[in-house]
């Protein structure tokens, strides 16, 4: 099945879980490792993707290493038009609606879409859209990041998104904030978009991950506290709280 369908029949379901794994930080054991455990836990999918430090060959390695592992769908998180794998299941397509850099809006999808489709992996379509703090992310993509008392802008580029056809939106607070984006503003979004939204960046408390799923979001992904975590009892605990079910 294409990844992007069972995507779609799980969030049918309820809101969904994915771990973001840096290879960069991780090597391909360890992230397989964390993987599984997240897998134990109730994650749908896994993440592959960092800003720097990624090579075609540490991804390819921790692709692999995760899919033998857990047998749940990767999903390369591309941090640039040059760190592409075809150990991957998918890929998100993404802009980052808010860049003003014109290539992080168009320039690397035009370079790389035919490479990827030769690769043969899945494409999902994804606007990509940074909110405050931002963070890493935020800033190496000169994003105007929005405010996070603007609703109205955030309601305005994920229907944006939505309109260009793109079939999910992300909301990026930026790994390791301080708050994940507000609970009021994954609500006001999801009262105006069709398709699933993402909320990831700063969610590392089972009170956050619960927050947020109730707000709307579709997936919920964290990805520092599966590294900083040596503690499962916490990720299975935040995992759990973002799909809904009690800790057991
Ligand atoms: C970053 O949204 C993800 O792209 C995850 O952020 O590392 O803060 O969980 P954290």
């Amino acid at each position: 099945m294409k990844v992007k369908n069972y995507l779609m029949e799980r969030i049918a379901q309820g809101t969904l879980h994915m771990a973001l794994l840096d290879p960069d930080k991780l090597n391909p054991a360890d992230a397989a490792k964390i993987a599984l455990q997240s897998k134990k836990a109730g994650s749908d999918a896994i993440m592959v993707g960092g800003s720097t430090g990624i090579t075609e060959k540490n991804l390819d390695a921790t692709a692999k290493a995760i899919k033998e592992a857990t047998g749940l769908p990767v999903i390369l998180f591309p941090g640039g038009p040059h760190t592409l794998s075809k150990e991957f299941d998918a890929i998100y397509f993404m802009s980052m609606v808010n860049s003003r850099k014109l290539e992080l809006v168009i320039g690397a999808q035009v370079m790389t879409s035919l490479k990827i489709r030769s690769m043969g992996v899945e494409p999902i379509s994804m606007g990509y859209i940074i909110v405050e703090p931002g963070m890493k992310v935020g800033e190496v993509g000169d994003a105007a990041a929005i405010p996070r008392d603007d609703l109205a802008l955030a309601q305005s580029y994920a229907l944006a998104c939505e309109y260009l056809g793109m079939n999910f939106v992300y909301l990026e607070a930026g790994s390791g904030a301080d708050r994940p984006v507000p609970k009021s503003m994954v609500r006001a979004v999801k009262e105006v978009l069709s398709v699933p939204l993402i909320v990831g960046g700063g969610i590392r408390t089972a009170e956050a991950a619960e927050g947020i799923r109730e707000a709307g979001a579709d997936i919920i992904v964290t990805g520092t506290l599966m590294e900083q975590t040596t503690d499962g009892s916490v990720l299975s605990a935040v995992i759990k709280a973002a799909k809904g079910k009690t800790q057991s």
